[in-house]
């Protein structure tokens, strides 16, 4: 039997409205003892009405809702009270919610009920996380296009091609007589289709790692030739510490930047060089450690000077796809083989380094419109290829049908552990635990 439970849903602190959510098998008749209406409760009405402490006296006045199930968010009787947004009064509007009946909802609580309730499947719910922690317009488009079913059709597809193979082969095992056992050539090509459509949602997930939490940029070159002076100016602000002395920057140093809608972890590091300080050579290893994580290196020379031996020596040493920025533009301009001219000090030339990064950082990517898969759906889902590799083996090895059906049967639970369609706890546990109380 499940409880009713009440959160407060808008963030702490102050604010004009403040909404606290019930919901449950008695949200109607908790609201019901302690609020006083005008009028008579209708459903998904607007209603105005006081809420009252036991000894009668208003604690708040606002607008109530009452949103019986399933149409509502969790598909349970819902009520909700928007009242005045202050943090002491907003809590006394919970606390008498709860007096009256309620449980303190969990963290996650609401969408773990809306996706045990089939308003929303696991990837649904995740997305609403991800649209409440989105920071840029590819984060929360990424969001919206899972949330609006992107995920849903597709792993519907495989999930079903999947359960119709499994049907076939064990209507084979258990009734040899009536039914035909499938032809090898049969079964080969429904899980080379099943592969395909696996293969293809694995291949969106470099796309939702990028759109969700962002890309990661490290700044690198030899000291002084202005990669804190680039890490400001594209943050539009004078986070690192720069000095004419090279070596100023000990550590690396890591900030959010908002380009142009994409989120990116810009890595300012310490300068390259032989170093015989040992707290300078330490600085030196973090910052070939963060060009090796980097998704994208921008190695900064200095322009008026042009690439030296040690800037290639520094460029022959990145592993991944980089660009040169040549800096101190307004200095002078030596030779550098394509580079993008930025004079750091001033901004100019930044907006056209700003469009080269962004687009070096989607090229081949999918557009933020387009639903991508997260890195617990990609876990799944190579759990699911491994057991259709297996399940192939099998086949080839002439193995007998039965042995066939467990692969299947557990790419199966594979896929499924992506939408939560079999609820298993682990995976509800795994996912809401991450989630604000309130959603
Ligand atoms: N003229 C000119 N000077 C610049 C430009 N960009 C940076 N500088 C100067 O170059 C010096 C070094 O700048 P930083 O940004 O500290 O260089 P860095 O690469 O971070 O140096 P380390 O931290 O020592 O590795 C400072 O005096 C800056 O003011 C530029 O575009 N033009
Ligand atoms: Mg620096």
């Amino acid at each position: 039997m499940w409880t009713t439970i009440a959160a407060i849903a808008t963030p702490p602190g102050v604010g004009g409205v403040a909404i606290v959510r019930v919901s449950g098998p008695e949200a109607l008749a908790i609201a019901r003892s302690c609020v006083r209406l005008r009028g008579d409760w209708q459903p998904r009405h607007a209603h105005f009405g006081q809420l009252l402490a036991s000894d009668g006296t208003v604690v708040d006045e606002g607008l109530i809702l009452w949103l019986p199930g399933p149409g509502s968010y969790t598909g349970e009787d819902t009520v909700e009270f928007q009242g005045h947004g202050g943090a002491y009064v907003t809590a006394r509007v919970l606390d008498r919610f709860i007096e009256a009946g309620a449980d303190l909802a969990l963290a996650g609580e609401f969408t773990r009920r809306a996706v045990i309730n089939g308003k929303l499947d696991l990837t649904q719910a995740e997305a609403v996380g991800d649209l409440i922690a989105a920071r840029t317009a590819a984060g929360a488009q990424q969001a919206m296009s899972v949330l609006a079913g992107g995920l849903t059709a597709p792993l519907k597809q495989v999930r079903e091609s999947l359960m119709t193979l499994v049907a076939h082969l064990e209507a084979g095992i258990d009734f040899p007589d009536e039914v035909e056992t499938p032809s090898p050539d049969w079964f080969h090509g429904q899980v080379a289709t099943i592969v395909t459509a696996v293969r293809a949602l694995i291949a969106t997930s470099t796309a939702g790692q990028i759109y969700r939490h962002g890309a990661t940029v490290a700044l690198v070159g030899r000291p002084n030739v202005g990669k804190s002076s680039l890490l400001n100016a594209l943050l539009r602000h004078e986070r690192a510490i720069v000095t004419p002395y090279a070596g100023t920057t000990r550590d690396t140093l890591a900030e959010a930047c908002d380009l142009d809608g994409l989120l990116v972890q810009l890595v300012d590091t310490a300068g390259i060089r032989e170093a015989d300080d040992p707290v300078e050579r330490l600085g030196i290893d973090r910052s070939r450690a963060a060009m090796a994580e980097a998704m994208l290196t921008v190695l900064v020379v200095d322009g008026s000077v042009g690439l030296t031996g040690e800037d290639t020596a520094i460029r022959d040493g990145i592993a991944g796809p980089y660009l040169i920025v040549a800096n101190k533009a307004d200095v002078g301009s030596a030779m550098v083989p394509d580079p993008v001219p930025v004079w750091a000090l001033t901004g100019d030339g930044l907006p056209g380094l700003e469009a080269t990064l962004r687009a070096r950082l989607v090229t081949g990517l999918a557009p933020p419109t387009l639903a991508a898969i997260n890195a617990r759906h990609r876990a799944c889902l190579v759990r699911a290829l491994e057991n259709l590799d297996q399940a192939v083996a099998a086949a080839h090895a002439g193995l007998h049908l039965d042995c066939l059906t467990i692969d299947l049967r557990a790419a199966l639970q594979a896929v499924s552990d992506v939408s939560g369609d079999s609820f298993s706890e682990s995976v509800l546990d795994e996912v809401f635990g991450r989630f604000c109380v309130g959603k």
